[in-house]
């Protein structure tokens, strides 16, 4: 059997050097444990005689609380290491500067329709907003589109109730501006709208932008050139070639789509312009004397033209961006771009 004063001193020596709660007990085990080596002195104390016995027992005693101090005192410094290694990982420079948030910028479609709007401005239109839930007269009925046109149907239309529907085009602002108002006037009513098709090309929410002119004098002449004009600018294109095709709609008579020269390929034939040369840009016509009569205007007198045009297709075509989705995902990596 080791001495007392050996154990002890090996015991204290081996002990200050653990840094691990698993490894504590090992070595409480191996002096104290069940089979440790002071156990074995008291066990040995039985061969003793009843003079040497309480001697002996007090002395191992000692040995015994002073290991017993020592694994408290280790196993106290243990978890204060621990915390302060936990708090040393957890470390944070308050005085670093921050990582700072980069400035905004506006969204392409917003930019866009600012612009459009102030092209049109500039050409004297007035500009109007108004409500994205619509009742069906003022989206349909009173642009005299029938009872069983398609563009009624539940397949194209949001609809909110049997009478109120998400506006499928700005044009129900137009009556609502008309209603209140004596012409002359000029325009524009840029926003939202909403058709129940979703695809590569279609999103259920676009942008449109589409304008009014009712005056006494406004002919298919004026709309061509106002619009001719326009598109001029919005592409900075002076020489920029237009035509008209005839087309239908149910709020105008007659009515006409307008394509404009490929501003990407300036007619050469590209895959925007799918090698026609040709882009659609808007629909447009005379306003049918059906909308503008029930409003209390004096078709003899007045007559007026009108145009719709999307948003997000005169932006991809003006910044180049060849898939619409782009416009809704939000990707910073896009929207910075525009910054
Ligand atoms: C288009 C095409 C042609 C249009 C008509 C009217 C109103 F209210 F005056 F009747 N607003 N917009 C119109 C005409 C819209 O979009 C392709």
């Amino acid at each position: 059997m080791q001495e007392l004063h050996t154990i002890l001193k090996e015991a204290l020596a081996s002990l200050s050097a653990i840094e691990s709660p698993a490894l504590l007990e090992e070595c409480k085990a191996k002096y104290l444990g069940k089979t440790g080596l002071l156990t074995e002195h008291l066990k040995a104390l039985g061969k003793l005689s009843p003079e040497e016995r309480p001697l002996r027992g007090a002395e191992i005693n000692q040995v015994k609380v002073a290991i017993e101090e020592a694994l408290r005192m280790q196993r106290e410094k243990i978890s204060q290491l621990e915390l302060d290694r936990q708090l040393a990982a957890e470390a944070l420079d308050v005085t670093l500067p921050g990582r700072g948030h980069g400035v905004g910028g506006l969204h392409p479609v917003t930019l866009t329709i600012r612009r459009i709007r102030d092209l049109f401005s500039a050409m004297g239109f007035e500009v109007a907003e108004g409500p994205e839930i619509e009742t069906d007269y003022y989206n349909f009925t009173a642009l005299n589109i029938p009872e069983n046109h398609p563009a009624r149907a539940m397949h194209d239309t949001f609809y909110l109730d049997a009478n109120h529907v998400l506006r499928t085009h700005t044009s129900p602002m137009q009556v609502r501006y008309m209603e209140k108002r004596q012409p002359p006037y000029q325009v524009i009513v840029p926003g939202r709208v909403y058709r129940c098709d979703s695809d590569m090309t279609h999103t259920p929410m676009f942008h449109q932008v589409e304008g009014l002119w009712v005056s006494e004098s406004v002919t298919f002449s004026s709309l061509k050139t106002t619009l001719i004009e326009f598109m001029r600018r919005f592409f900075e294109q002076e020489e920029l070639k237009a035509r008209f095709r005839p087309s239908f709609f149910p709020f105008t008579e007659p009515s006409a789509e307008m394509d404009v020269g490929c501003v990407m390929c300036h007619g050469e034939g590209c895959r925007v312009c799918s090698h026609t040369g040709w882009l659609e840009v808007l629909g447009c016509g005379m306003v049918h004397p059906n909308v503008l009569a029930p409003l209390g205007i004096d078709t003899e007198r007045y007559v007026g033209f009108a145009f719709g045009l999307g948003v997000e297709r005169l932006a991809m075509l003006r910044y180049g961006v060849n898939d619409l989705r782009v416009f809704f995902e939000n990707d910073l990596k896009f929207l910075t771009q525009f910054n």
